[in-house]
């Protein structure tokens, strides 16, 4: 059985190094195309969104940086917003372009048929790898709404030799430093076929388009009972997985806390994740959160889903792999099993405690976040504007 009484010194500093991306949309209000809630002290702008994620980063000591959705998140002055999340021990961190939103985009974006649509979509990311350049981001992340409702809609081939041509401008005009990270998705919003359905079709794009281009693989974007760890393996295989988008789903992307659906599919990404070593800082994936929370506390909710990813990132360190080795080898299939199933079940919960209170962090971060009061101080002081709101 696994214990976390014997955790070597590489675990534990793998663990002080780990960190996961907040998005800023977590701290807006969201909700279903039926309803969407409002919460007292939601964030009015993206400064408070910085601040409500600076939380999190505050009690878990590993959410450093904030992604941010163009227009979603735009501000006249981006070196004062880099300076305020500066200011709050966070940094700016992926830019995600916004290709759903737009009238102009309602037969597609970069795959549109119409060369001055594509243009308008070329455009968009121009202006957002300037907001990297004053932010300091270091990656451009796509994911487009393109697709088609009907067979015959247009024409499947000419979409991706569109698509190639946009995404080939836009990866000209990053810097040296940036990346351009590509997510998929299976379906939502076109019903027949997306324009990049799954990870085959986006790591073709990111080879065609150089280094510098990677696969986002979003936990919520698959067919129900993908192998989603498999995945993970062939594209850490070829140096092309660039970040998650983590969730958790139990019908489509139902953009749910990371680790609440399915634990263990978690612990099975992790482990291959561990086992390519992907978790160094200079592994070249970043561990991003997409969620929205609908009707739960939104910085409790992201709090909790960090911590979960850290609960499942420690099992799969503690899954003892010369043992797995050697069980594989002899073709040994139960105790192979075995010493994955130990390592999940075991309870690293005090583990963790101890490596927060070792950072000088509160054992659990929950209750000091709750403890702490800000809940009720945003909510008495953010009164008057508008709240944000996913698309707004
Ligand atoms: C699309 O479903 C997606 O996963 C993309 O990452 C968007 O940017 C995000 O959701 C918006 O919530
Ligand atoms: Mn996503």
């Amino acid at each position: 059985m696994s214990s976390t009484s014997d955790v070597s010194p590489h675990v534990r500093t793998v663990l002080r190094e780990q960190t996961i991306e907040l998005p800023s949309w977590a701290f807006a209000n969201s909700g279903t195309r039926f309803k969407v809630f409002k919460t007292p002290g939601v964030p009015r702008d993206p400064f408070e969104k910085i601040a409500d994620a600076a939380q999190v980063n505050a009690y878990t000591g590993v959410a450093p940086r904030v992604s941010l959705h163009i227009p979603w998140d735009l501000v006249d002055d981006y070196d004062a917003l880099a300076v305020h999340a500066r200011d709050l021990g966070v940094a700016i961190g992926a830019i995600n372009s916004n290709l759903f939103q737009d009238d102009d985009y309602r037969m597609g974006s970069l795959t549109h048929p119409d060369p001055r649509v594509r243009a308008k979509a070329v455009k968009h990311h121009l202006e957002c790898i300037d907001v990297m350049r004053a932010t300091g981001s270091t990656d451009l992340k796509l994911w487009l709404p393109d697709g088609l409702n009907y067979p015959g809609q247009d024409d499947l081939r000419a979409r991706q030799d569109r698509l190639a041509e946009g995404l080939a401008e836009i990866y000209a005009a990053l810097d040296e430093n940036h990346r351009l990270i590509l997510e998929y998705k299976f379906f939502e919003p076109a019903f027949y076929a997306m324009d990049i359905p799954d990870w085959g079709t986006s790591l073709l794009h990111c080879l065609a388009l150089g280094e510098r281009a990677m696969v986002v693989l979003d936990t919520g974007h698959h067919a129900p009972g993908t192998n989603i760890e498999f995945i993970v393996a062939q594209l850490l295989r070829v140096g092309r997985l660039g970040a998650f988008d983590f969730n958790s789903r139990f019908y489509a992307d139902d953009d749910l806390m990371v680790g609440a659906a399915d634990p263990f599919q978690l612990f099975r990404i992790m482990h291959e994740i561990v086992g390519a070593d992907a978790l160094r800082p200079d592994s070249g994936v970043n561990f991003m959160l997409d969620q929205c929370h609908n009707i739960e506390p939104k910085i409790r909710g992201q709090i909790r889903s960090v911590m979960n990813v850290q609960e499942a990132t420690t099992k799969a360190l503690l899954v003892d792999r010369t043992a797995l080795g050697r069980a594989q080898v002899e073709g040994d299939v139960l105790s192979a099993n075995g010493v994955l199933m130990d390592a999940y079940n075991t309870d690293v919960r005090s583990l963790l405690a101890e490596l927060r209170e070792e950072q000088g962090l509160a054992p659990d971060p929950i209750a000091a976040f709750l403890a702490s009061g800000y809940t009720e101080r945003v909510a008495a002081e953010r009164v008057g504007g508008t709240q944000a709101g996913w698309g707004a």
